[in-house]
């Protein structure tokens, strides 16, 4: 199911463009318009949820093929260390509603994130 209002179902339906570097049956992986590491990719699944905690609790197996292609992104890659972050709800930083993995790598990861 997609949301006619969501940036990253549009993405998903190819009406936006975006930099694709993995496709699944159920999942998208494309690079962030605005980089924070030398990579820094959008792991998303095609249908619609609104973020990581609804993608979960309605279908925890798209959830496990999110994970598997984030790592997989990794590898491909060729990043020996990564971050794989899901801001969750306005507060913690999220500002599109289609729930999403940055895959950031490639440089120094400081700790703890703002
Ligand atoms: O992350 C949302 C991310 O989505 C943010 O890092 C920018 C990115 N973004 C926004 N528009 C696009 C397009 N058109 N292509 C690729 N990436 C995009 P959040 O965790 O919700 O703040």
């Amino acid at each position: 199911m997609s949301n006619d209002d969501c940036l990253f179902c549009k993405i998903v339906a190819r009406e936006i463009p975006s930099t694709v570097v993995r496709e699944s049956e159920r999942t998208l992986s494309f690079r962030d318009v605005s980089p924070l590491a030398p990579t820094h990719v959008l792991v998303i699944p095609k249908e619609h949820h609104r973020d990581a905690a609804a993608l979960v609790a309605a279908d925890p197996m798209a959830m496990a093929e999110v994970l598997s292609e984030a790592s997989a992104v990794a590898e491909q890659e060729g990043l020996e260390a990564f971050r794989l972050i899901f801001n969750t709800g306005s507060e913690a930083g999220q500002s599109i509603f289609h729930a999403h993995g940055h895959v950031l790598g490639g440089r120094p990861l400081s700790w703890p994130p703002g």
